[in-house]
């Protein structure tokens, strides 16, 4: 620090007063594109004024890395947005939440309950394979009808959320289950778009639809997040752990009977629990069901790809039973083609932002303390020094000649993140992506129905990159026809 005089900068991108660089920004291409791009002219590491924000965008694995994982605790922090803070009551979540003791206390309860819950159980994969066994019935009911798969999809994942959230499920044309939908895509159409007024805090004063939108879903999810609390409250009875919620609730009532080594600062709040909760219910929902969304979409357009994963299946599976995760160490090309959405349509593609709690660096330039440091996960994912044809779809690239599974192919590749702020259901999206996956394409093979386009892949850019809908035809195939589906 005492060599200031030497700072150097990143470059930045002409500086306009008050409106900063927001007519530079001005694109018509989403914004992981238009910053992607942005690097011939700027180098890989650049920066711009935002009314009056500072944001560093890094575009390389190398800044990438040394800002998650070197520097994971100093770029940790969260920048508080309008959208975010309606949202989550002001950051009292994980996701959104700064760096501080509440906030890692809520990591590690979360960490632990769903790994007591999830990972590594035997009861996630019934859970799952339930939910993978009725999406089958829903496919069978379909048989030759052109399906939009995206709220069947929607419901499998939520149901495996509430049966780790709340012990409950939906089922088919549920209301509270249509309520629910309605009110995500409200919140991921408008939240943290960094939409003009998370740069202008100061237009929300005048009326905007974006904004009212955003807090008519909030209220409506919360309505909902406190109606389970408060049933979960009425039956608990500090015995018996059903659910994360119970976890949760366990926790809070051990710091309130002081009977635990909790410190009273972590802000064990009514709020925080609601918060975490909706953070865990809202991830799980929204992007697992859009990995599957892609995969789908991906599939009709690659139809040779479906019938590599369906011969392996077949080779591997059979026709005697259900695929299993332990099916995993053996069906490598599903695993690479999982893989390669993941690649090539990040689920987050500009991550969270991130926020410098001091100055430091990166590389071998000085970034200021609370800077907004933005990882493009799409350039990392997109570098054509890192991947041969990057923006061909090829699942081969993370299979060796043997075809067995490369784990990294490239460092470029993070679809989950890294370090502190590492994504806390990484182990639970893959069991469901692979399980959901396995089992739809060891019985159906998915088409186009006759007269429609194949599906959009540009996707539409927001708190997630969603995929625009589209209709698939869900064909049993022939050695199934005479075989009962059962979980
Ligand atoms: C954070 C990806 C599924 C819970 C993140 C981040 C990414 C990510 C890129 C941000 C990392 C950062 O800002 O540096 C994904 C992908 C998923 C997925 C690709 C599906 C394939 C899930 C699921 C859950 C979940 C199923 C919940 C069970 C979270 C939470 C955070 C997070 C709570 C915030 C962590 C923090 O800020 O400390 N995820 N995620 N994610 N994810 Fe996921
Ligand atoms: C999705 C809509 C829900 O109604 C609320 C919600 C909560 C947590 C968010 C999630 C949304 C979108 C995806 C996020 C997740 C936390 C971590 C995850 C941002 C907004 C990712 C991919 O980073």
């Amino acid at each position: 620090k005492s060599h200031k005089h030497h700072a150097r900068y990143p470059k930045s991108l002409p500086w306009f007063p008050v409106i900063g660089s927001l007519l530079h920004l001005g694109s018509h291409l989403p914004p992981h594109i238009h910053f992607c791009n942005l690097q011939k002219k700027y180098g890989n590491l650049y920066s711009f004024q935002m009314g009056s924000r500072y944001v560093v965008i890094v575009n390389n694995h190398q800044h990438a890395k040394e800002v998650l994982l070197k520097k994971g605790k100093t770029f940790g922090g969260r920048p508080r947005t309008v959208t975010s803070d309606i949202l989550t009551r002001n950051g009292k979540d994980i996701a959104f939440g700064d760096y501080s003791s509440s906030w890692k206390f809520h990591r590690k309860l979360v960490h632990s309950a769903l790994s007591m819950f999830g990972e590594g159980t035997i009861a996630i994969e019934k859970i799952i394979s339930r939910e993978a066994a009725s999406l089958c019935q829903t496919l069978i009911s379909f048989q030759n009808n052109p399906l939009d798969m995206a709220p069947e999809l929607t419901r499998a994942v939520t149901n495996v959320v509430c049966s780790l959230c709340f012990n409950t499920r939906y089922s088919r044309g549920n209301p509270e289950f249509q309520t629910m939908l309605e009110y995500s895509k409200g919140i991921v159409d408008t939240v943290a778009k960094d939409s003009l007024v998370d740069i202008f805090p100061w237009l929300q004063i005048f009326p905007n639809k974006d904004l009212s939108l955003l807090r008519n879903s909030v209220a409506k999810r919360d309505e909902l997040l406190e109606k389970k609390m408060k049933e979960h409250k009425e039956a608990f009875c500090g015995e018996t752990i059903k659910d994360l919620t119970d976890a949760l609730l366990k926790a809070k009532l051990s710091t309130e009977n002081n009977n635990s080594n909790i410190p009273q600062e972590v802000g064990l709040t009514e709020d925080h629990l609601l918060m975490t909760i909706g953070d865990i219910f809202g991830a799980g929902v929204e992007t697992t069901s859009t990995v599957l969304k892609w995969a789908v979409a991906y599939l009709l357009h690659y139809p040779e790809a479906q019938v590599k994963i369906q011969e392996e299946l077949d080779a591997k599976v059979g026709f005697e039973r259900y695929p299993l995760l332990s099916d995993r160490r053996n069906l490598h090309y599903l695993e690479a083609t999982i893989a390669e959405v993941l690649r090539i349509r990040p689920v987050s593609p500009l991550l969270i932002p991130h926020v410098a709690l001091e100055e430091s660096s990166i590389g071998e330039y000085t970034i200021q303390k609370d800077a907004r440091v933005v990882i493009n996960l799409w350039s990392l994912h997109h570098d054509a020094d890192e991947w041969v044809n990057p923006e061909d779809f090829n699942p081969d690239r993370f299979l060796d000649k043997n075809g067995n599974r490369i784990y990294s192919p490239s460092p470029s590749y993070m679809p989950f993140g890294a370090g502190i702020r590492v994504c806390l259901g990484e182990a639970l999206a893959k069991m469901e992506i692979f399980l959901f996956l396995s089992w739809i394409l060891q019985r159906f093979t998915l088409e186009v129905p006759e007269g429609d386009q194949l599906p959009n892949l540009e996707g539409k850019f927001g708190v997630v990159l969603q995929v625009n809908p589209f209709k698939v035809i869900a064909k049993l195939r022939n050695v199934w026809k005479n075989i009962e589906i059962a979980a």
